[in-house]
């Protein structure tokens, strides 16, 4: 064969005929990338599992065998070079076949095949075949065939569906359900589809190392490529006008180069609300194969050193220590095709709409699409990234970890040039989970060995292919080969706290807790009304029937949430109005501990709450409804994550606790202190005015002054005495900068919303447009509590589930999503506006 031409590659992507061994009538077209469930859901052949409890009869899709095949036509010049067939994730167990060939067995849908079929394809009419493995019974046979028992998550065993063996097989883990996600357990292709022509050689990697000099920045580039045969090759990178050109002499097989470049006067890359993401594209060139990386300059350390509580724990950038400031993020989708950059970006921008500067990949999801990580290095929002272990032991076998080591190379070669990777973190909960099984506590010393061996050669994966980034062995953690209680020990290590939710503690017990950085505490609401009805019909709205449970997938979890109305709230008169509260509720909750816990700066350095996303519509932890709507919550962590914020502290000299060794509810704090937090690089100065509100409206000045605040700090600025505020009274505060421009504004009720008679409020709203925008004007003759404002088009407010009080104007900017532009009159018609007093 002569081997003259450069590189090209032929998109395999389109539609394919779907079809099963088992399953005679089924013959359909299915659009890959993409997966088996949309595609018989588009044919109608499946309803729509997110409706009703449709998710119990869709469940035949996963356990039957299934195949793709399309033809594909190759001309002469296709096909005159190394040939590589490129699947980027093939989901799960399936072969791959060429023409009929075997050409290579897939097992893990976290690799990508890369699978050399030089000389295999003709000129003409060509034919790729997938045929799918049973998942869940592959899963079944290797826990069957395992030497001893290694039990799978508890957490998806809900709802009477069975338990599938997901530590045995490399595929989302939620994939089969978890305590917020259905069962689908998708099959499909997704990600890039090709044949790839190279001349000799192709492009497997490029990683940019930084070294951070006083102005100028070092970059090592670091090429791996893959060569067919020994010979030359053409390697160009351009970065910043400055290109390097090189011919290098390549071995059959892989090779690594490094080429240094000095990028003088960088303009440096910040996490979001800290400066700007200016980004370098670099390109690089291997014999005409052009691949295009943004490269974000910007120094990360994680600094974990002794100090006097024990050890810190917190991300320098810059040289500046930054507090993090997000939530956890799952699967965009249980059905993987409608996962798309344009779904991924409203996400993403909502995160950053909503102040947060870190999110956390969480290990029982997927490493996302190469467009994830460019938006945020984009965005600005930096990346907590678990590998893909959750919940439960895995095998350590030879031939598990070496999938494992596949799987884990590949993924940190490819994204470790993103500057919005913070972190490589082991798993999630992995070592935890070694108490939660009757096995795994019979046989500890078994079960840590089994678990360091995986864990420890992820540790090395990390060493030897990103040695700038940091490798934290679990999350939670205490540290290096530190195997104790990651959910209770708040003086070093990140911390999962849970006893809120899971437990049922009261949400001061937030306050008794001082982590170090909270990678994950979580309180659920249930999804917006608008969400509810698109799966339950009228007579299933609800709380217990069977529709609403099915989409409740924590065990009790409806109950808790109920139940912890009644301890702050006046119980709701409707299901609507259970809804509504359910979500100020879960708000109020992240709230206080979050507003506490940042308070503690410099002790706590990072806020990640569960969870930012929803993968389908559930009742659930998190602060976007599936579909990206934003929850309530996501409106108060817009305020509880502002980088200038003022806080209130209830403060008790003696704390007296019942029964459980929990504060006694209803008891008074002594004092309320309030602090002011600046998350800024510079001190700022900031007017403080501090309110007593009667809930029945007039209301007191009870401080008034200027505040400086230090950069990096949380002091407090001020206290009122529980004796200075009258039984009806709650605090209201505002402050401004020092030109008088509102920078906030809080609130602090020292007893449960209960306690108080709270009035029915008149709320008139009224529309404007300015600069382009529709605002919305609120006033309310009575103090009116979580006012939130819904219109039925895509977009959220500049802030909502506001407090109103009498006298004064408050305004809310329409934000559209989806890149819509939209006027307040087509606004207008579907505007409600609800508060507190409306719901009993
Ligand atoms: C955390 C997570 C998930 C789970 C969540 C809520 O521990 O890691 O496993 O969804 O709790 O229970």
């Amino acid at each position: 064969m002569s081997i003259t031409s450069s590189y090209s590659a032929l998109d395999l992507a389109g539609s394919f005929r779907l079809t099963s061994p088992t399953v005679s009538d089924i013959d359909l077209p299915i659009t890959l990338p993409g997966d088996v469930h949309q595609s018989l859901l588009t044919a109608d052949r499946i309803p729509d599992p997110y409706f009703g409890e449709n998710e119990k009869t869709v469940m035949w899709v996963n356990e039957t065998a299934w195949s793709v095949e399309r033809s594909f036509s190759a001309s002469a010049t296709d096909i005159d070079g190394y040939l590589t067939l490129t699947l980027a994730e093939v989901d799960c167990i399936a072969n791959i076949r060429l023409n009929g060939e075997v050409v290579a067995k897939t097992d893990n849908s976290f690799v990508r095949n890369d699978i050399d079929v030089t000389g295999k394809v003709r000129i003409g009419d060509n034919t790729l075949r997938i045929e799918f493995d049973i998942a869940p019974d592959v899963a079944k046979a290797r826990s069957d065939a395992h030497p001893f028992p290694i039990p799978f998550t508890k957490n998806y065993q809900t709802n009477g569906l069975k338990g599938i063996h997901m530590n045995f097989i490399r595929k989302a883990a939620c994939h089969a359900g978890w305590d917020w996600g259905i069962c689908l357990m998708p099959i499909g292709v997704y990600g890039t589809m090709s044949l790839r022509k190279s001349r000799l050689a192709r492009q497997e990697s490029v990683q940019v190392d930084q070294a951070h000099g006083s102005n100028s920045v070092e970059l090592q580039i670091k090429t791996r490529l893959f060569a067919f045969a020994h010979g030359e090759v053409e390697l160009e990178h351009t970065i910043d006008g400055q290109t390097i050109t090189d011919k290098l002499v390549v071995q059959k097989g892989e090779n690594v180069f490094t080429h240094n470049v000095t990028i003088h006067n960088p303009k440096l890359w910040w996490p979001s609300g800290q400066g700007e993401q200016p980004l370098y594209p670099l390109v690089t060139n291997l014999d005409g194969e052009k691949t295009t990386r943004q490269i974000g300059l910007r120094k990360l350390e994680w600094i974990v050193e002794k100090d006097e509580i024990d050890h810190s724990f917190k991300c320098r950038i810059n040289g500046r220590d930054i507090t993090m400031m997000g939530a956890n993020w799952i699967p965009a989708d249980a059905i993987p095709s409608r996962i798309t950059p344009a779904v991924i970006r409203d996400l993403l921008e909502s995160a950053k709409g909503a102040n947060m500067n870190m999110l956390r990949i969480w290990g029982g999801g997927q490493y996302e699409a190469d467009y994830f990580y460019e938006l945020c290095d984009e965005l600005g929002i930096l990346i907590w990234h678990d590998f893909m272990f959750a919940c439960m032991s895995y095998p350590s076998d030879r031939p598990f970890l070496e999938s494992v080591r596949t799987e884990i190379t590949q993924q940190v070669r490819r994204l470790s040039h993103h500057a919005c990777i913070a972190l490589w973190c082991g798993d999630n909960e992995v070592i935890g989970s070694l108490s939660w099984y009757p096995e795994t506590k019979a046989d500890p010393g078994r079960y840590i060995a089994n678990y360091d061996r995986l864990n420890s050669m992820l540790g090395n994966i990390v060493e030897d292919e990103d040695p700038v980034r940091r490798f934290w062995p679990s999350s939670p953690s205490l540290g290096y080969l530190d195997f104790s209680d990651g959910w209770h020990s708040d003086t070093r290590g990140d911390l999962h706290y849970w006893d809120v939710w899971h437990s049922a503690k009261a949400f001061e017990a937030y306050r008794t807790v001082h982590p170090r950085f909270a990678s994950e505490f979580g309180f659920q609401s249930f999804t917006s009304m608008n969400v509810i009805e698109t799966f339950a019909e009228e007579k299933d709205r609800n709380p217990s029937s069977p529709v609403m449970e099915m989409h409740q997938r924590n065990d009790g979890g409806n109950a808790r949430i109920l139940e912890t109305m009644t301890r702050y709230f006046r119980f709701p008169r409707d299901f609507d109005q259970m809804v509504f509260l359910s979500q100020i509720q879960q708000g109020l909750a992240m709230k206080t501990a979050i507003e506490y816990w940042r308070s503690t700066k410099p002790r706590c350095m990072g806020t990640l709450y569960w969870q930012i996303n929803d993968i389908w519509p559930v009742a659930s932890w998190s602060s976007l409804d599936y579909g990206g709507q934003w929850k309530l919550l996501q409106y108060m962590a817009k305020r509880f994550f502002f980088a200038v914020n003022v806080v209130a502290v209830p403060q008790k000299a003696e704390v007296r606790t019942n029964s459980r060794g929990l504060p006694v509810q209803g008891d008074l704090p002594d004092t309320i202190v309030l602090k002011g937090i600046n998350d800024t690089a510079n001190e700022i100065s900031v007017s403080l005015e501090v309110r007593a509100v009667k809930v029945g409206g007039g209301d007191r000045v009870v401080f008034s002054g200027n505040c400086a605040i230090g950069p990096d700090a949380a002091i407090p600025l001020t206290e009122v005495p529980m004796n200075e505020i009258a039984e009806d009274e709650f605090l209201f505060f505002s402050w401004r900068d020092a030109n008088g421009n509102l920078l906030g504004e809080n609130d602090f009720f020292p007893k449960a919303y209960k306690a108080y008679d709270i009035v029915p409020a008149n709320v008139s709203a009224s529309w404007s447009d300015r600069d382009g925008k529709p605002v919305l004007t609120l006033e309310s003759d009575k103090p009116a509590l979580f006012t939130t404002a819904t219109v039925d088009i895509p977009g959220y407010f500049s802030d909502n589930a506001v407090t109103l009080l009498p006298g004064r104007k408050t305004e809310l900017v329409f934000n559209p999503r989806h890149g819509r532009s939209v006027t307040s009159a087509e606004l207008a018609t579907s505007l409600k506006v609800r508060n507190l007093s409306e719901t009993f």
